[in-house]
């Protein structure tokens, strides 16, 4: 599909420049004089003015004529300009990149003239997006000839440490299992949605694929936190407290353990079981009729319905 090849070769233009003369002292010189360090200046914002982008033109808050929004870390528009040209191929394409400011920063501070890229791997050059931190989007969307509609959807990541593809050399990060893209980095989720192909959701993923397992800070997107219960194991009568951030429990649920690989409608329901206004925590009691054992804890409507979320382990004592 043109749409896949088209998010292979999507990357976030680089904004140049080199008219901007930072005025840094130098602290240090070789031995013939010449200087080879500079103190510390400022960090150059857009709003500042005088970052251009490599036609020569000013790059400002706010979007531009071609979608980028530098400031904001977002490109929205039409994916025939992204190159900062104008028209082109695939004009019928709608793009949202979004990237880390690792990938290209909203700042210029090495005094380049140039927003910088990588600057915590290297911020002599910060030109490089190669470091760790650096993330990438494209969500591109289209309408097929059949008048049916498409997305596509890829995250794309600096791994740390680097890619390795040694054992096997097949183009797949051997750490991540990522696909490798331009070389430094590797595609960990790809999301299609085409009825023309046909193809419904995740079509490659590694798991997990959230930014937040790779990266401790500067994770873009949120990953919903599946529940919890505490204690994890216990006696019959004991208390219990389980916990579902994303408040998808409702008043009435029922909390019902059951031996693996039984049948939960067979299970035996906690007792003195509440739930929490915000529908995020439900208190309760071991059921008394229980032996000990290895017990899943299903929360439902009804004794028959289906989980609202994955069951949870509990070890009965
Ligand atoms: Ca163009
Ligand atoms: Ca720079
Ligand atoms: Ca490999």
């Amino acid at each position: 599909m043109k749409k896949t090849i088209l998010g292979l070769l999507i990357s976030v233009m680089l904004v140049m420049s080199a008219s901007l003369v930072m005025a840094a002292k130098p602290t240090s010189f070789d031995s013939n004089g010449v200087e080879k360090g500079w103190e510390k200046t400022e960090c150059t914002r857009i709003q500042d003015g005088g970052l251009l982008d490599s036609a020569g033109n000013h790059i400002s808050v706010g979007y531009d004529e071609f979608g980028y929004n530098y400031q904001a870390h977002m490109f929205n528009g039409r994916y025939c300009d992204y190159d900062r040209v104008i028209d082109g191929d695939y004009c019928d394409v709608n793009l949202i990149m979004k990237w880390s400011d690792t990938w290209l920063a909203n700042t210029d501070c090495n005094n380049d003239s140039k927003l910088d890229r990588g600057y915590s791997c290297d911020s002599e050059n910060a030109s490089s997006s190669a470091c760790e931190g650096a993330w990438l989007t494209n969500h591109q969307s289209g309408t097929n000839p059949d008048g049916t509609k498409w997305t596509y959807f890829v995250k794309i990541v600096y791994p740390s440490g680097g890619v390795v593809d040694v054992n096997p050399v097949d183009g797949i990060d051997d750490n991540t299992g990522g696909l490798i893209i331009w070389g430094s980095y590797v595609r960990i989720q790809q999301i299609s949605n085409d009825p023309s192909v046909p193809e419904h959701g995740n079509v490659f993923s590694v798991t997990p694929a959230g930014f937040g397992y790779y990266f401790e800070v500067d994770a873009p997107i949120p990953q919903p936190t599946e529940p919890t219960i505490e204690p994890t194991s216990g006696y019959v009568g004991d208390a219990f407290t389980l916990v579902d951030p994303q408040g998808r429990m409702q008043q009435g649920d029922l909390a019902v353990f059951y031996i693996e690989a039984t049948d939960p409608a067979a299970g035996s329901p906690a007792t003195d079981v509440t739930i929490s206004a915000d529908n995020t925590t439900l208190t309760g009691k071991v059921p008394g009729d229980l032996g000990r054992g290895s017990y899943f804890v299903s929360v439902r409507p009804t004794q028959t319905a289906d989980s609202r979320f994955g069951d949870l382990q509990f070890q009965v004592q």
